[in-house]
């Protein structure tokens, strides 16, 4: 029984522009795991319970002065990832697939469409849980825009969302185990495609060790 391998859980993670409906996709995933008896744990950054998290929900509710430098925000969004490793990886390691909302994927291309260099905004998540699968809701950023919500917090203006697009789509050409998404259909429609994705890339993964070399 020592010899066994013991099967592990994937990380799956879900990257994509405001509103492109990666809430509803990995709420929905959790869902059809659970249905299909793979155990699983969504999480979403940034996390806004933690102490990072709070001045990070604080950054992106307010506009007010002063405000943080866009260097420390960003190493903020990037400590409010570390703090997690821990909990994530005994997840991984305990049998359970992980699915996060965001990751260092957002952390990047939202820093990097305000015009700091996109490989000095990659180091510090350098060394992170490596994703098995990053599934990329691709959407135009005028259908986004329409839906509910689009306009409430810092960084949803359509201007931005779009330079940030243009950031993703380089780390994407930077990364073959991005899969795209059409995220412009109906819900179902994805979640089907993503849960034929996910079932494959659990199997794939279940006896390989876990990666801590994110972008090194
Ligand atoms: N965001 C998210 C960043 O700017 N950097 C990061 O590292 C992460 C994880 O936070 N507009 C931005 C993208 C979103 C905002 O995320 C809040 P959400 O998923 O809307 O709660
Ligand atoms: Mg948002």
């Amino acid at each position: 029984l020592a010899n066994m391998p013991r099967r592990r859980g994937a990380l799956i993670v879900f990257e994509g522009v405001d509103r492109s409906g990666k809430s509803t996709q990995t709420a929905l995933l959790t869902q059809n795991l659970s249905s299909h008896q793979i155990p699983s744990i969504l999480r979403r950054f940034p996390d806004r319970t933690s102490t990072t998290g709070a001045l990070i929900s604080s950054y992106l509710s307010s506009t007010s002065e002063p405000e943080l430098s866009d260097e420390a925000i960003h190493l903020l969004f990037s400590a409010n990832r570390w703090e997690a490793v821990k909990e994530l990886e005994d997840a991984l390691l305990n049998g359970t697939t992980v699915i996060v909302d965001r990751y260092a994927y957002s952390g990047v291309a939202y820093t990097a469409a305000k015009g700091l260099d996109l490989n000095w905004c990659k180091g510090p998540d350098k060394g992170l849980l490596t994703p098995d699968l990053v599934i990329y809701m691709e959407i135009p950023i005028e259908v986004a825009a329409t839906r509910g919500g689009f306009g409430g917090e810092r960084y949803e203006k359509i201007e931005f969302q779009e330079k940030v697009r243009g950031c993703f789509k380089q780390l994407k050409e930077q990364d073959p185990t991005w899969r795209v998404i059409d995220a412009d259909r109906p819900v179902e429609e994805i979640q089907k495609d993503i849960v034929g994705t996910v079932l494959e890339v659990i199997e794939r993964v279940k006896e390989m060790p876990i990666g801590h070399d994110l972008w090194s």
